[in-house]
């Protein structure tokens, strides 16, 4: 490769989750690239997570999709995009435009979802475009508009920062917004903030928690309505909205045993709270993935609409996004039952508004299928052509398996990914390669409405083009190619700011016509800014002013009666929680790439309390089948008094790719909330009982692992890869086994217990460890760290050991993913050197000192340290996270 000179930094943004980040890209001129927060942007001012910190390690061209694909043979442009454009018009015009549909994603970019929505709701006329923001904002977004009449998120991400108290519902914001919850952390420390988390579960976030509300699951519009009457009663209802005293009586109505929760821990929370005029109240999945979510949201911006507690500094309600471009996607109305602009399609002048901007031949006037009956649709053969833009479906939906069926059986699927081989990509008629974070220009709009560039830094993998340009060239194929005719996403951006102006005049808030005009150069140069942005208002908050978006320009209050969730059953008796883990993100396409975010959980697991455990008879790391009527999943049992009994709770990221059985939604059922379609994806009821292999096994290879038995699941090594296995039965030869797994030929150095049912396998090659597999009858006990560093070195048959010798420090499983500092390391360090604080642990192990990530984990292993001396660490990832 030609070594070039390194190039300068270019500021983007980072691609994961909805903080937001300014990230300084520098190519390193071989096609690499190295990552640093931006001190210049807003939302971090120079600060990244693990995940940020991490992006290029995943951007090289391993897994990519390179080329378009028909029926899994490569194929040109030309072939794939005429295919696709004359399927699509065949299937319109002999079934009408609601026999085809778009399911794309909150991680396109603004002017890629623009162009989606546009020709579908536009050209082909039908509103069948939904995105996996269904799965993720709906109730927010309904919940908003019932509210204020319109979705906009009021505050700013400083609010967090001026709050006497900040309270954080159904949100791991340590893991899932770790750079917002850094800034918290900070301000918390500066000025004592009060900190509420309201979770089930105890999380890494519990880590600054003044108090934690370890709530019956789905009990929070009961925990809210108390809230609700305590302001009443104490005389905090200071404004008169729509509603008032209907809301209020609902709230009055309320019993709080449904909360589960002790009346002083309820009485600490209303206390908090309504002691603090500077009071935000965070929330996230753990409210909005209900089949009451949108009563939930509400429940939560009643309390503060009641005492005008809402568009202030330090005070309001937050709906923190989880996606990039969440709301981007929402302000081009990607969403089934929106318009662009935050405009209504049931609103005849506002269809009349964007047709004539778009001078487009029709457009829909009736709201289109929500992703759940989308692909009821697909099942039953209402949509017969499907396009699938940058989301995994037959992983992340619920009823997945019944959803990746679906999929299988439609006449025609088109899949546009920047991967080749995903569980939805292997389903696809049509592959197309799409350019990836670092390759792609654009827009994306951050929790706190903050619109930033996201800039091209590397050349196009292969052939891969950008999304916009992939659908607007489909767009010019079915007959629109002067409403489609960009050249860049700058003139994109451009219409979509004057189409903005439009929308402004029939009362829409998002408003960004100040960037109608905006040249290319312009464009390239955008700083990140708030909106609104124009000639009539420039960012801030909204609301402060007592005025919002409806009729009456009051605010509306909705009486919420609390719906708990669906009461598990005899056959079913475990509600299951579902969500994310810190060093991952969703299906893992990307960051499954990188060794260095694969070593922190490194297996699809199942957090049980322990008497569960004991009931069930499943020992720590032992593995357990998870069912309910839908599916079935293989997990591994992590025990843990953070979850309560009854109420598991498993991560939502491996697919069919990463393990064998270890995606999660084929266990949850399709309920959704009736208000926004959104899927109740965390309270599954299953059933849970062990799963009692043979034999056991881990290994490790420097080729990837082709394993073949009832369980496995894989992961990314910086040497090769690693899989932990297990069967029901032994194969017949396990060295033609190993070889095959392994992808390595010869002879082992082996050893062998047959009493114990041991064996251990070593193969090398030129004098180093090639791979190695270790069996035995109960979950391989090994440190696995150390069988991990040895990959690729010239450690000999002393591998076969399966941990270090007493001359070598064993670091145990990864705790600091950014200087790859291990458990043992840590324990060790606080019993010798007498480490007593996080910083004190930075400073002599370098851990926690980078992006700050791991830093609730060690101030778990501190607190363990204390409570139990010289426990042993155990070296399986899933047991060690915050433990
Ligand atoms: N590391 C990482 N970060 C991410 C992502 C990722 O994949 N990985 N994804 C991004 C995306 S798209 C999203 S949407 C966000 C999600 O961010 P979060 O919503 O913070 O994440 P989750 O882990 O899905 O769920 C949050 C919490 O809801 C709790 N919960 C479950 N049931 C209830 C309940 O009935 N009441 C309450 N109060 N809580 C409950 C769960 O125990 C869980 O701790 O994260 C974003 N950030
Ligand atoms: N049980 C349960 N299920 C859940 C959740 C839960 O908490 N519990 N959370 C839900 C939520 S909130 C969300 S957001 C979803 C997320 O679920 P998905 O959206 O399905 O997950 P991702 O892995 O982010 O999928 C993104 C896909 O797009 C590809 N991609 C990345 N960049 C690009 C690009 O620029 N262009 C194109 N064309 N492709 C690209 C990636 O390789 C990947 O295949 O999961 C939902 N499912
Ligand atoms: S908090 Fe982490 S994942 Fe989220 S935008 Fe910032 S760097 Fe990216
Ligand atoms: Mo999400």
């Amino acid at each position: 490769m030609n070594m070039q000179h390194p190039r300068p930094a270019v500021r983007t943004t980072c691609p994961y989750c909805g903080v937001g980040c300014g990230v300084l890209a520098t190519p390193d001129g071989a096609g690499g690239l190295s990552v640093a927060g931006d001190p210049r942007h807003p939302a971090n001012k120079g600060r990244l997570c693990v995940k940020g910190s991490a992006l290029g390690e995943t951007t090289g061209l391993d897994g990519r999709l390179l080329a378009p694909q028909i029926d899994g043979q490569e194929a040109g442009w030309d072939q794939a995009l005429d295919l696709v454009a004359r399927r699509f018009s065949d299937t319109i015009a002999r079934h009408g435009p609601d026999a085809v549909a778009f399911y794309v994603s909150g991680q396109l970019l603004t002017e890629d979802y623009y162009v989606a929505n546009k020709l579908m709701k536009g050209f082909i006329g039908s509103a069948n475009i939904d995105t996996n923001s269904r799965l993720c904002m709906a109730s927010s977004v309904a919940g908003h508009r019932r509210a204020f009449g319109t979705d906009t998120v009021p505050g700013l991400y400083e609010d967090l920062e001026e709050a006497d108290c900040v309270v954080l519902v159904g949100s791991n914001l340590a893991w899932c917004h770790p750079v917002l919850y850094q800034r918290l952390a900070a301000a918390r420390e500066a000025r004592g903030t009060r900190v509420v988390v309201i979770d089930p579960r105890r999380t890494a976030t519990c880590d600054i928690a003044d108090l934690h509300l370890a709530l019956a699951p789905g009990s929070d519009a009961t925990l809210f309505n108390l809230l609700l009457a305590e302001i009443e009663r104490r005389g905090l209802v200071t404004e008169s909205p729509e509603s008032l005293a209907e809301a209020l009586a609902a709230a009055r109505a309320t019993l709080p045993s449904a909360t589960g929760l002790p009346h002083s821990t309820i009485r600490q929370f209303l206390d908090l709270w309504c002691g603090s005029e500077r009071v935000v109240t965070v929330y996230s999945q753990g409210v909005n993935q209900s089949d009451s979510g949108t009563d939930k949201v509400n429940a939560i911006l009643n309390c503060h609409l009641a005492t005008g507690r809402i568009g202030r500094p330090g005070a309001g309600p937050f709906s923190v996004t989880g996606q990039p471009n969440a709301m981007g996607g929402r302000e081009v109305g990607g969403l089934a039952n929106m318009l662009a602009c935050h405009l209504d399609i049931e609103n005849a002048a506002h269809r009349d508004a964007v047709q004539g901007f778009w001078g487009s031949p029709r457009m829909a006037d009736t709201p289109g299928l929500k992703a759940v009956d989308m692909f009821r649709a697909v099942e039953d053969g209402r949509i017969k052509a499907l396009w699938i833009i940058c989301t995994n479906p037959a992983v992340s939906m619920p009823e997945a398996d019944r959803v990746a069926r679906a999929i299988k059986g439609c006449d025609f699927v088109v899949v546009s990914d920047m991967i080749a081989r995903t569980d939805t990509a292997r389903l696809a008629h049509v592959l197309l390669p799409a350019t990836g974070w670092g390759e792609k220009d654009g827009t994306v709009t951050n929790s706190e409405r903050r619109i930033s560039r996201q800039r091209r830094v590397l050349a196009p993998a292969g052939q891969a083009r950008d999304d916009w340009r992939i659908i607007a060239d489909v767009a010019a194929r079915m007959g629109w190619g002067s409403a489609f005719a960009w050249d860049s996403p700058a003139q994109v951006f451009a219409e979509h700011a004057a189409l903005s102006g439009v929308a402004v005049a029939l009362g829409s808030d998002f408003d960004i016509s100040d960037h109608a005009g905006i040249t290319r150069q312009d464009y390239d140069a955008l700083e990140p800014f708030l909106w609104p942005q124009s000639s009539r208002r420039k960012g801030g908050r909204f609301f402060g002013d007592g005025r919002f978006h409806t009729p009456s320009g009051k605010a509306r209050m909705v009486p919420v009666v609390p719906r708990l969730p669906q009461p598990v059953s005899e056959a079913h008796p475990f509600r299951l929680n579902t969500g994310r883990v810190r060093d991952h993100w969703h299906t893992m396409t990307r960051t499954g790439l990188s060794p260095r975010l694969s070593r922190h959980l490194a297996e699809p697991f199942l957090e049980l309390h322990p008497a569960d455990a004991a009931r069930l008879d499943l020992a720590p790391a032992s593995l357990a089948e998870v069912s309910s009527p839908l599916g079935r999943a293989i997990l591994r049992v992590l025990v843990t008094d953070r979850v309560a009994p009854g109420h598991p709770f498993a991560p939502i990221h491996w697919t069919g790719e990463t393990a064998a059985s270890g995606r999660i939604d084929v266990l949850v059922p399709g309920a959704a909330d009736p208000v926004s379609g959104q899927p109740a994806s965390k309270s599954a009821a299953v059933a849970i009982r062990p799963f009692k292999a043979a034999w056991y096994g881990f290994a490790v290879s420097t080729h990837p692992i082709r394993p073949a038995c009832d369980y496995w699941a894989t992961a990314t090594l910086a040497t090769g890869h690693q899989a932990e296995l297990a069967g029901l039965a032994e194969p017949g030869d396990w060295a033609e086994t190993a070889c095959a797994m392994l992808g390595v030929a010869g002879e082992p150095l082996v050893v062998r217990d047959p009493r114990k049912g041991i064996l251990r396998m070593a193969f090398m090659a030129e004098g180093r460890l090639e791979a190695t597999l270790f069996i035995a009858p109960e979950p391989a006990a090994l440190s696995r760290s150390h069988v991990v560093a040895s990959l690729g070195s010239r450690c000999g048959g002393t591998i076969l050991a399966g941990r270090p010798g007493a001359d070598q420090a064993d670091a145990g499983a990864l705790v600091c993913a950014c200087f790859g500092v291990g458990i043992n390391t840590i324990l060790q360090g606080i019993a010798t050197q007498k480490l007593m604080t996080v910083d004190a642990i930075g400073k002599a192990l370098g851990a926690g000192t980078n992006c700050g990530s791991c830093r609730p984990e060690l101030k778990a292993l501190l607190g363990q340290a204390r409570s139990q001396p010289g426990r042993d660490a155990h070296d399986l990832a899933p047991l060690v996270a915050g433990e």
